[in-house]
């Protein structure tokens, strides 16, 4: 079965995180039986923690560890309880020295779960409102998406105190980007890379829109068994779906562990119901975050996600305004110039403009102007002949040539993708806008330091090493076209019909 099977780089997206059989040892889990009360798992540490073998809890109710006051508030919860946590401070009975534990509540998978952590800290309060509000005010009034993730991780940072806050955004495809960053000085800059959608498998990504945060306080841990490790009643561990203790994934431990990261805290970011990113803390050290702390981070990650259709609709307005301003702009000086392709370059704006690219070339009656960065002019030559040929719609988009035409090698550094629209198809009438290769516009800060290889050849799980696999799967791709880059395209194309009709009409008007 899985349970059995070793994880390893190729089959890690089979590994079924949610039933470990095994919690984070800093601190301990009971799970009874909701009918009895009775405790049916215990995780193996309880010795350690409590001095009490998990074996000797098993069958027992809560009265061994607990006093009748703490017991009275818990029976009190149960009616209520679902897989939203409840939480709870208790000392602990009979147990001598004891710190002060949480007890964080939740109901699944036909078990109570009570989970106890330690509490560590003088427990003040987290809760500064006014600075609080002032955070969630100015993240409100940010303008745009990338100026709201900054400001959601600056704030994560200041309230948490993490080395590293990442906003990690994932792509169509599920690889992801790091969009937004907020480090210690001395740690190298991971603003800007991508990684690969295998480094958070389908599954994890599954878990964490059902659980919106994890915390692991340790990556050196070593797990803690439940005792018995099979559910009562199914064939397979308890689901720890929404357990807070839930030990994680041993190939994710290795990456952080190769990564130099001690601990590390993340919070989902959903947007109508799929997993849109994940704000990612990371510390040196190891470190204990309190529930408390915890929750609030949860309560900011909840205000980003319901704040972000807000902000892409801002975004994707401004963009919109943007290229309508070009368009107005550009029409107006085609509409001057008697020559209407003049009208097309010669002045600001020009058709390069239009849109974010590296370059644009007007092929007219046989000549190419190019703006601007562009395939040469034989090249263009040749594209505009395997359009001719190959292409029927008046307005033609790709981010991957190659795909479509190998000769498309050649162009793929500055032109992996291109929009053309045709003005007149037989005579070679086209208006090209290019993208370059998107790996190219993409760096790693890091670049000296080579990737790790191990003795049996394989790569050195790390970002360094994801990155490059990363790197792999956008050979010859250029960034992807927008649908309202493709719809203004189609309205360029529109009205440069027009005008060139009108101007042939007027010449054969002349003429006659
Ligand atoms: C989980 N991998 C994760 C998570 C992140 C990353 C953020 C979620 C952790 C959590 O929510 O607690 C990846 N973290 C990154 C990346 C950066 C970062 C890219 O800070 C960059 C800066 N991981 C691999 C490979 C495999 C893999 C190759 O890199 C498998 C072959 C597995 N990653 C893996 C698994 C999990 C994971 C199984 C789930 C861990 C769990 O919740 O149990």
């Amino acid at each position: 079965s899985l349970l059995n099977t070793p994880v390893t780089l190729t089959n890690c997206d089979r590994e079924p995180i949610h039933i470990p059989g095994s919690v984070q040892p800093y601190g301990f889990l009971l799970c009874l039986e909701p009918e009895t009360g009775r405790v049916v798992h215990a995780s193996e540490n309880t010795l350690a923690l409590i001095g009490t073998p998990a074996e000797d809890l098993i069958g027992r109710g809560l009265d061994t560890v607990l006093g009748a006051g703490t017991i009275a508030e818990i029976e009190q919860l149960l009616p209520s309880l679902t897989e939203v946590t409840k939480l709870l401070g208790a000392r602990l009975e009979n147990v001598a020295g004891q710190p002060f534990y949480k007890i964080i509540m939740h109901r699944y998978d036909g078990l109570l779960w009570l989970e106890f952590e330690p509490v560590d800290e003088t427990s003040a309060s987290v809760l500064d409102l006014p600075s609080l509000n002032l955070a969630l005010g100015q993240m409100m009034g940010a303008a745009a998406v990338l100026e709201f993730c900054q400001l959601a991780v600056d704030q994560v940072r200041d309230i948490t105190g993490f080395d590293r806050v990442l906003m990690y955004k994932f792509a169509e495809d599920a690889s992801g980007e790091v969009v937004a960053e907020a480090k210690h000085d001395d740690l190298e800059p991971f603003l800007g890379l991508h990684y690969p959608a295998t480094d958070i498998p389908q599954q994890a990504r599954a878990l964490y829109l059902k659980n919106w945060l994890r915390f692991i306080p340790n990556v050196d841990y070593v797990p803690a068994k439940l005792v018995p490790v099979l559910h009562p009643t199914a064939n397979r561990p308890p689901d720890m779906t929404y357990a807070v203790l839930r030990s994680v994934s041993p190939i994710h431990l290795e990456y952080m562990r190769n990564m130099g990261v001690g601990a590390t805290m993340t919070i989902s970011i959903i947007q109508d119901d799929v997993l849109w990113g994940l704000i990612t803390c990371h510390h040196i050290t190891p470190r204990l975050v309190s529930y408390e702390l915890r929750e609030l981070c949860l309560f900011l990650g909840k205000t980003f996600s319901a704040l972000l259709k807000t902000k892409q609709q801002q975004d994707e307005q401004a963009y919109r305004l943007h290229i309508r301003n070009i368009q107005v702009r550009l029409f107006e000086l085609v509409g001057r110039h008697s020559n209407f392709v003049e009208g097309l370059y010669q002045r600001m704006p020009t058709i390069r403009d239009a849109f974010s690219c590296g370059g644009a070339a007007i092929c007219f009656e046989g000549d190419i102007i190019s703006l601007g960065v562009t395939p040469t002019q034989e090249q263009i030559r040749d594209l505009i002949e395997w359009l001719k040929v190959n292409v029927q719609d008046n307005v033609f988009y790709t981010d991957s040539y190659v795909k479509h035409n190998p000769e498309g090698l050649a162009i793929r550094g500055v032109a992996s993708g291109f929009i053309a629209i045709s003005l007149a198809q037989e005579a070679g009438d086209y208006i090209i806008w290019f993208r370059p290769e998107q790996i190219q516009t993409v760096t790693w800060a890091g670049k000296a330091q080579k990737a790790e290889v191990l003795q049996d050849g394989q790569l050195k799980l790390s970002p360094r090493q994801s990155f490059e696999a990363w790197a792999q799967t956008v050979v010859n791709t250029s960034a992807p076209w927008l649908p309202l880059e493709i719809e203004a395209a189609k309205e360029i194309r529109l009205h440069l019909s027009d005008v060139r009709l009108k101007v042939f009409n007027e010449l054969q008007t002349r003429a006659a």
